[in-house]
């Protein structure tokens, strides 16, 4: 029960990617309740398990609060001045010796949902100038922004489904009534596919598991994983087929329809269906319906980007979304404007996405939007090349990838042995236990928050601002000043002003802005329009001068009632900006202007797709899933969102647990290229044959950490079955789903 000195404030979650809006309960410096907040103009008062357990998983006592510095080879409590003295002597020797590749910057996912991840690691990285990037990109939608670079010339012009005026959504591989959505920002994801289907719409599941969103679709098809872009490969060729192309108000903003069907001739329903395990004639009605529908989306996540032909699925969905005419309309797929975007520059060409401007040191994997493989980080780390230094030195921010990516294991002992390691992370885990400094940001209830990121893949465009719901405790530094100090610190500026950080931005932007033709501050004093920024840090004049620069901004006066910091903070549960409009060709920055369909590097690698029309695989492939009270690796520890279904179990179908003799409950020990685990069958008829399931971020039972719940039931991490060699070649995406296995009884092997 609140007491009588409780009060509220407001929060949006930073828990998943649907950003709804909570109240929360506080007393004292303590979050004691959170729920919907009703008038939030975006989630309108949803809320799910895991929002309703912010207050525990802010206040996990685990959570650490203060820095850790090493000394005499154990991590000990220190001032945050130790740190950054700590953090510039132990980074700066490796640059001056070994050059910027030699630290390698390590950002997982966490980065998109705080304030701090999206304003300080662009700037940390344009003047650190190291290539050894890897974040958790590579393990997730990295496809899809280089399919959106290579089709609009855009890496993160990425389009997303109308949710809420769509009349069929074909869905494939996600399964958002546990994820709650992703590269698609939808408070009540559920809520809105249930109001589709009620207002007489249709959802088509596609996924080898019959997950929660299957059991809501009018049709649910268990494809084998890994098969999609052959699937989608046949969908496009029935379109063109059965003259069912359809291309509408898109027309003139396409090119290269022709030279797309004849490349996508080999993929005939006939030819794709066994590959697939899906009849030929389901595919063929697929491809009907979505032609048929008054509008349609085709939308696709985890489980078509972390599959060996990610890219090429990526791209098809959008080829389909095209090919019907559904790519930005009402309806259909569109692309948000997000109150922080650019300016909208004047249509026209553009300078195109390039891919592999260079190569990662060991393996030869091609860059993708500046990034290297997050599978190859341990071998930049343990093995040496005649020409290059390997990675001596890693920054990490919020990034577990000993869990998250391809043999933990092996990365385990890479981190161990660098040189000097620094993790910007409040927990102690399986990662952060290598750091020689860890910098603990405070819990997000001592944050403001800001969606820079997920505004740019709403269904809807709104804008929210909200500070920090509790006063900065003592001791705590913001995240904003950790990664402005740390920058400062890894480039030779140890112990200068933060603010200078931001002052650096804010020039760069505004001396930039006064000189391009279209900007709102063309031909303006730079010097007078810094002055006028508000705000009350560092970060928020920056984001009042993204706001004031927007779309929607006033422009420092020259639309006098557009959005500023000051506006946003006088509307604490929102702005609504309106339904997504159409815009191209305002999105398109290829070299042709227009809608570049059949790029060169995917039509080069369309013969390894036909390749796969013949491939089946001999034994049980290995896929992954998500549970609606988890969160990657790091919510483990929260006692209220673990127990129950949420398990680290085998999911195994009864046919395959009764030919091999597996019981449910029995310890089963999975093998793969990277290692073998052992975790407890869970017989269901969930997943479909031929196919096994286990969740990530489990595996919490390495020394050193200080998560004391998750070690309770560490569960096993499944990507020590990855050897890390297996990836989709254009995006250097790790194949996480469709990954051959083979199990044991854990005295008998089968
Ligand atoms: N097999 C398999 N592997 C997968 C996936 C899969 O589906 N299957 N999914 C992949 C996907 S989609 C992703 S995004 C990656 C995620 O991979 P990661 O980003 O490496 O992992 P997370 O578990 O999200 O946690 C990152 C870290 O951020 C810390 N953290 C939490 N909040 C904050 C904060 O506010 N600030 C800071 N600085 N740190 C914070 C956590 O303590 C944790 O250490 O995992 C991938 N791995
Ligand atoms: N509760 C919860 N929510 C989360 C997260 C979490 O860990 N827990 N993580 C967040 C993050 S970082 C992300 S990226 C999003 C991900 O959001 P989603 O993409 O919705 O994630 P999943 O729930 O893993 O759904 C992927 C689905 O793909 C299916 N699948 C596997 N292989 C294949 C295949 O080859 N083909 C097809 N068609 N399907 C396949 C799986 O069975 C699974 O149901 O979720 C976010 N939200
Ligand atoms: S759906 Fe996502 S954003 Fe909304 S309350 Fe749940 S975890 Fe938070
Ligand atoms: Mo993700």
């Amino acid at each position: 029960m609140p007491t009588t000195d409780s009060r509220t404030a407001l929060r949006v979650c930073p828990l998943c990617e649907a950003t709804c809006g909570l109240t929360l309960t506080i007393e004292g410096t303590r979050v004691t309740g959170a729920r919907g907040d009703r008038d939030d103009v975006f989630s309108q008062g949803f809320i799910c398990p895991k929002g309703a357990s912010f207050g525990a998983a802010d206040g996990d006592p685990d959570r650490l609060s203060t820095p850790l510095v090493r000394r005499d080879g154990e991590l000990r409590e220190a001032t945050w001045e130790e740190a950054f003295d700590a953090v510039a002597a132990g980074l700066r020797p490796v640059v001056e010796q070994h050059g910027p590749n030699a630290v390698g910057v390590v950002l997982g996912n966490p980065n998109v949902h705080t304030m701090a991840g999206a304003l300080y690691p662009p700037v940390l990285l344009g003047a650190l100038r190291t290539r050894s990037i890897f974040t958790a990109s590579t393990v997730d939608q990295m496809p899809k922004h280089v399919s959106s670079g290579l089709l609009y010339g855009d890496a993160v012009a990425i389009p997303v489904p109308d949710l809420d005026r769509t009349d069929h959504l074909l869905l494939i591989g996600a399964n958002p009534l546990e994820s709650n959505g992703s590269l698609c920002t939808a408070p009540d994801f559920p809520g809105k596919l249930k109001a589709l289907k009620a207002r007489g719409g249709t959802l088509t599941v596609i996924d080898p598991r019959r997950t929660r969103t299957a059991k809501l679709a009018d049709q649910h098809v268990a494809i084998r994983p890994g098969t999609d872009a052959l699937l989608l490969a046949a969908m496009a060729y029935v379109l063109f087929e059965e003259k069912l192309v359809d291309l509408g108000d898109l027309a003139p903003h396409v090119q290269d329809v022709d030279e797309l069907a004849e490349a996508v001739r080999d993929f005939t329903p006939e030819a794709a269906s066994e590959a697939c395990d899906v009849p030929a004639d389901t595919i063929r009605a697929l491809a009907r319906e979505l032609a048929a529908a008054p509008t349609a989306a085709v939308y696709a996540r985890i489980g078509s980007c972390t599959v060996p032909h990610g890219t090429l699925a990526s791209w098809l969905v959008d080829v389909l979304n095209i090919l019907t005419g559904n790519l930005d309309r009402p309806g259909g797929a569109l692309f948000p404007l997000s109150a922080t975007d650019k300016t909208p520059r004047p249509a026209g060409p553009g300078r195109g996405f390039a891919l592999g401007r260079w190569h990662s040191r060991v393996s030869g994997h091609p860059e993708a939007k500046g990034e290297l493989p997050l599978s190859s980080l341990a071998e930049e780390i343990d093995t040496a090349t005649p020409e290059g230094s390997p990675v001596r030195a890693v920054i990490a921010v919020a990034a577990n990838p000993v869990l998250s990516a391809p043999d933990g294991d092996r990365l385990d002992k890479a981190l161990g042995s660098l040189d000097f390691m620094v993790s910007v992370d409040p927990y102690l885990n399986e990662t952060s236990r290598h750091a020689h400094v860890v910098l603990p940001p405070p819990p997000p209830s001592q944050a403001p928050h800001f969606d820079f990121a997920f505004n740019a893949f709403a269904v809807h465009n709104q804008v929210r601002y909200g500070r920090a719901a509790i006063p900065l405790q003592p001791g705590r530094m913001p995240e904003t000043e950790i990664l402005a100090r740390l920058t400062l610190a890894a480039t030779g500026m140890h112990g200068a002003d933060p603010s200078a950080v931001d002052d650096l931005v804010i020039d760069q932007t505004l001396g930039k802005s006064v000189t391009e033709a279209h900007s709102p501050v063309h031909g303006r004093d730079p010097h007078e329009l810094a002055a006028a920024l508000t705000g009350e840090s560092g970060p928020e004049r920056r984001l009042d001068l993204m706001l004031r620069l927007g779309p929607y901004g006033d422009g420092f006066g020259a639309h006098p009632d557009g959005l500023s910091l000051a506006k946003l903070l006088a509307h604490p549960h929102g702005i609504d900006l309106g339904p997504l409009q159409p815009r191209l060709p305002g999105p398109l920055k290829t070299r042709s202007g227009r809608v570049e369909l059949l790029p060169d590097p995917i039509a080069g690698d369309l013969p390894r797709l036909r390749e796969a029309l013949r491939e089946r695989p001999a034994g049980l492939v290995l896929i992954g899933r998500r549970h609606l009270r988890s969160n990657n690796s790091w919510l483990h520890n929260v006692p209220a969102l673990t127990g129950g279904t949420n398990r680290c179990t085998l999911h195994i179908h009864p046919e395959d647990a009764e030919r091999l003799g597996i019981t449910d409950g029995a310890p089963v020990r999975i093998k793969g290229a990277g290692g073998e685990v052992t975790a407890p069958a869970e017989v269901t008829d969930g997943v479909r044959s031929g196919v096994v399931s286990l969740p990530h971020g489990w595996g919490h039972d390495r020394p050193g950490t200080r998560m004391s719940h998750a070690a309770l039931d560490p569960g096993v991490n499944v990507n020590q079955l990855l050897d890390g060699s297996l990836l989709d070649p254009l995006s250097g995406n790790a194949v996480l789903n469709g990954v051959p296995v083979e199990l044991a009884l854990t005295e008998t092997t089968l």
